[in-house]
């Protein structure tokens, strides 16, 4: 993630979308239903301002529906409500229009009151892969025309008409996540936000245990076939089922590195169901 973002990459992109900010009137912050807090970025708040904000929970397919509701929860406590969605199937996002026409119906209202139209423009933002482009081509296809395609009307922005009276702005504003918090970077990594190369998968898988062991044991039971406590050393779980799945090199030895890469896959592609890597009690303290 430091590779990406250095301060100048930083400044130039918090830009843009400050620029772009001035054309909408609200803003989707897009967060990963497994990681709202990690996939957050740390400044949206100075960022968007006092500008209208819907929190978006993409990504819920693979979420733990039982902790997604807590974060539901924990968001209301704040007085936000979130949306839940698929970006990917585009399940849940008829709801988007629908909450934005909550949050600004003033507005919209007081237009109506004087019989006039008002066409909503909105952005979303997110970090690296929470599903932006997913999004918007879901929102984009659904709809009919994009708005400004006739030729020198909008020269550079596109807005996408999602529905009669709300239009999309079609680029969405890139986030840089809170990557000098190591808990963080770990997170994206294991939903798979940064790259496996950047960092060591054995340790990775390691810590993707250590979190299973305590969380989904019994995931991690039924999927593997293996028995253990709590107090299982990480590697020696990461053994134990590299055992059970015949993972042996010459030797005799267990392959750790291909059961590491095997689990991380595995967890990612919800052979072991659905999981979350965050709730939200773990971090109400930093986030208050
Ligand atoms: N399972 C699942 N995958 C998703 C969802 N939304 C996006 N993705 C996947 O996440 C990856 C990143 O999505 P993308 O739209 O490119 O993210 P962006 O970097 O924010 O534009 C892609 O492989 C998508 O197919 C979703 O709701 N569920
Ligand atoms: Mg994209």
């Amino acid at each position: 993630m430091n590779i990406n973002w250095y301060p100048g990459h930083m400044a130039k992109t918090r830009r843009l979308i400050t620029e772009n900010l001035k054309l909408v009137d609200i803003v989707v912050e897009l967060l990963d239903a497994r990681i709202p807090h990690s996939s957050k970025n740390p400044d949206i708040d100075n960022i968007v301002n006092n500008k209208p904000r819907l929190a978006v929970f993409n990504k819920v397919d693979l979420a733990d529906d039982k902790v997604t509701e807590e974060w539901i929860k924990y968001y209301k406590e704040k007085n936000i409500n979130v949306v839940c969605i698929n970006a990917r199937d585009g399940k849940g996002t008829e709801k988007i229009s629908t909450e934005i026409n909550k949050i600004l119906s003033e507005k919209i209202n007081k237009y109506t009151e004087k019989g006039m139209n008002y066409n909503i423009k909105m952005m979303i933002v997110g970090i690296p892969n929470v599903g932006k482009s997913s999004l918007i081509n879901k929102l984009a296809k659904k709809s009919s025309a994009k708005t400004g395609d006739k030729p020198g009307v909008t020269k550079g922005k596109q807005w996408v008409r999602i529905q009669k009276g709300l239009e999309l702005l079609d680029t969405p504003g890139i986030l840089w996540p809170k990557f000098e918090d190591p808990e963080v970077g770990k997170n994206l990594a294991l939903t798979g936000a940064i790259k496996d190369e950047i960092l060591d998968t054995l340790e990775l898988s390691c810590m993707l245990l250590n979190y299973l062991k305590r969380e989904y044991p019994d995931n991690l039971k039924e999927r593997y076939k293996v028995e253990f406590d709590k107090d299982i050393p990480d590697y020696d779980l990461l053994l134990m089922i590299g055992k059970k799945r015949g993972f042996i090199i010459s030797g005799g030895e267990i392959d750790d590195e291909r059961t590491a890469k095997m689990l991380l896959d595995e967890t990612r592609g919800l052979k072991l169901g659905k999981i979350s890597f965050e709730k939200p009690y773990q971090s109400q303290n930093e986030e208050s």
